[in-house]
């Protein structure tokens, strides 16, 4: 190694692997990526990644059982492993940055270590984990959550997708993977001692101070509730405006609710979205007799979002005994806030500081696999800034030159970390 000049990423490398990844899932011209767990797309994906890591990183590619990818670059030394990724799924008519970076840029911190014959006293992984993004199985962060053990073979065993037809476990099967033996995928600190993960911010704070970079201090709560509204389906021309049970309008009114309480909290840390709706029978001349929705409230203190649910609790309440309709309601994630580790992020602050840029420190808005892993050992993101702020759509962008500064600076904290870390 020539120790005058300092180790760096191959920028031009890491943005054919980019818009290489881009291809599966890609809805055509102008248009964005849809790749989710269990898809055509992610099994394309994880080919063209498994084949990236074996034939021009060669290492051998482990699936573990809930199918995540990992590969390995071994230490000199007995010591727990410095893990960087992300995830390689994307949501439906996503961006080409999501997840997708985090991965090509661990990538390339593991392959421009190995070709300056760099040797790590740690074990050195990528990952990419499984279905990160919400999909037909209503399970966000699948790989990384399974991984930490907060999901069992007995959970997803009889586990079916939100039509009821496809069985997680053969899905899973499609992909590698095994339900039967989901405990093989549990990590521990004493495997892992550090997880990084880089991803797009996926908003405009940085932008908006002029930053490439910046790391999290805090991943936000994420708290999703499935919600079925029963009416009763009619005959949209002979049934009197007050001879009806519409399961439509009645959710409306709902939504609204619920709007209302999140913005009565007055607080730019408390956000919340129905996104997903299926209206029952969903045709012109039928009163729609069912509605099921997802109510998804993220806040980054947890006492705002007790206040929300308490708030829709009444809310939905008066709704259902007014318009006769019956709400049913399932709590599908509760997933607190995660702090990030203080080392880590320093050793992120240090990366940055190496290549000459300055970060800032920022809470993510949105949910990550390390919010996770947390839980289990030390883990830190470190977040690229996004232009204008978007992402989940296909305008998604971020400059490469801002992506190499994130590579590099990864780079050099893995460095930082392999030197400090026991
Ligand atoms: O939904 C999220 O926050 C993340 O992008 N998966
Ligand atoms: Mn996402
Ligand atoms: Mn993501």
């Amino acid at each position: 190694m020539d120790n005058l000049k300092p180790v760096r990423v191959n920028r031009n490398r890491l943005e054919t692997n980019l818009q290489a990844l881009a291809v599966y899932g890609h809805n055509g011209p102008s248009k964005g990526i849809t790749r989710p767990f269990g898809s055509q797309a992610d099994k394309e994906a994880r080919a063209w990644l498994s084949t990236l890591w074996s034939r021009h990183l060669e290492l051998q590619v482990h699936t573990d059982p809930i199918a995540n990818l990992w590969v390995t670059i071994e230490g000199k030394e007995n010591l727990p492993a410095i893990v960087v990724g992300s995830h390689h799924d994307t949501v439906t008519n996503g961006g080409m940055y999501d997840g997708a970076m985090g991965v090509l840029l661990a990538t390339e911190v593991l392959q421009t270590i190995q070709e300056h014959g760099i040797q790590l006293r740690h074990p050195l992984k990528a990952v990419s984990f499984s279905g990160e993004e919400p999909n037909s199985f209503n399970v966000s962060t699948l790989g990384s959550k399974v991984a930490t053990g907060k999901l069992s073979t007995e959970d997803l065993f009889e586990k079916r997708d939100n039509k009821g037809t496809v069985l997680f476990r053969e899905t899973l099967h499609e992909l590698g993977g095994d339900v039967g033996l989901l405990t093989n995928a549990i990590i521990t600190n004493q495997e892992i001692g550090a997880f990084l993960e880089c991803h797009i911010e996926q908003g405009k704070k940085l932008e908006s101070k002029g930053l490439s970079l910046g790391v999290v201090t805090k991943i936000i709560g994420i708290y999703r509730e499935k919600i079925i509204v029963i009416g009763e389906a009619n005959h949209a021309g002979t049934t009197l405006m007050h001879h009806r049970y519409d399961a439509l309008t009645a959710a409306s009114e709902l939504l609204l609710v619920a709007e209302k309480a999140i913005v009565a909290c007055k607080s730019d840390e408390v956000v919340g979205t129905v996104g997903y709706l299926q209206v029952e029978p969903n045709s012109t001349n039928i009163i729609p007799g069912q509605v099921e929705f997802i109510l998804e409230i993220r806040a980054v203190d947890s006492p705002y979002k007790e206040r929300i649910i308490k708030e829709i609790t009444k809310g939905f309440n008066e709704v259902a005994a007014r318009r006769k309709v019956e709400v049913q309601r399932e709590v599908i994630l509760d997933q607190a806030p995660k702090p990030m580790n203080a080392e880590l992020m320093q050793a992120l602050e240090h990366g940055a500081n190496q290549i000459g840029e300055q970060v800032a420190r920022l809470i993510s808005m949105a949910g990550h696999d390390a919010a996770n892993v947390s839980d289990v050992t030390r883990s830190a993101m470190l977040f690229v800034s996004s232009v204008n702020g978007k992402s989940h759509c296909p305008d998604e962008f971020s400059r490469i030159e801002d992506i190499a500064k994130a590579g590099n600076a990864l780079l050099e904290a893995v460095l930082y970390l392999d030197r400090k870390l026991d």
